[in-house]
């Protein structure tokens, strides 16, 4: 047996309730962090002298990236500069990782920055960062 103010307090509560579940969504909360952490793409390749496996890189503005590097052979540097992004591979056989977020359109060079010998300086490449 339901009194009609037992009836009126469970329809208040009924609807706070609903309204508590329903104000993420209707202040787009549910989506907002899905846009905050972009998936990051990670880029696997080696050097040797004198030469990268991928001499061009493309990547989307915004998304992370990790790059793994590996030397075939001596220690090699690796540097994006406009970035601000490197890292040494020193160990041959050893991953290393440079990670950064690409916050600008455009195409940029890529190269090493430990000297590895004759060929060093055209041991380059370029980063074309998309929309
Ligand atoms: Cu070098």
């Amino acid at each position: 047996m339901t009194t009609g103010a037992t009836a009126a307090w469970t329809r208040r509560r009924w609807l706070k309730a609903a309204l508590a579940a329903a104000a993420p969504a209707a202040l787009g909360l549910g989506t907002y962090h899905a846009a905050a952490a972009p998936r990051q793409v990670v880029i696997k390749m080696t050097v040797k002298r004198f030469e990268f496996s991928k001499k061009v890189i493309v990547v989307k503005k915004g998304v992370p990236v990790v790059i793994e590097i590996t030397s075939l052979d001596v220690p090699h540097g690796f540097a994006v500069p406009d970035f601000h992004a490197r890292a040494e591979i020193v160990m041959p056989g050893k991953v290393a990782q440079v990670r950064f977020t690409p916050d600008k359109i455009g195409e940029f060079q890529y190269l090493c920055d430990i000297f590895c010998g004759e060929g060093h300086e055209k041991l380059e490449g370029r980063l074309i960062v998309r929309v």
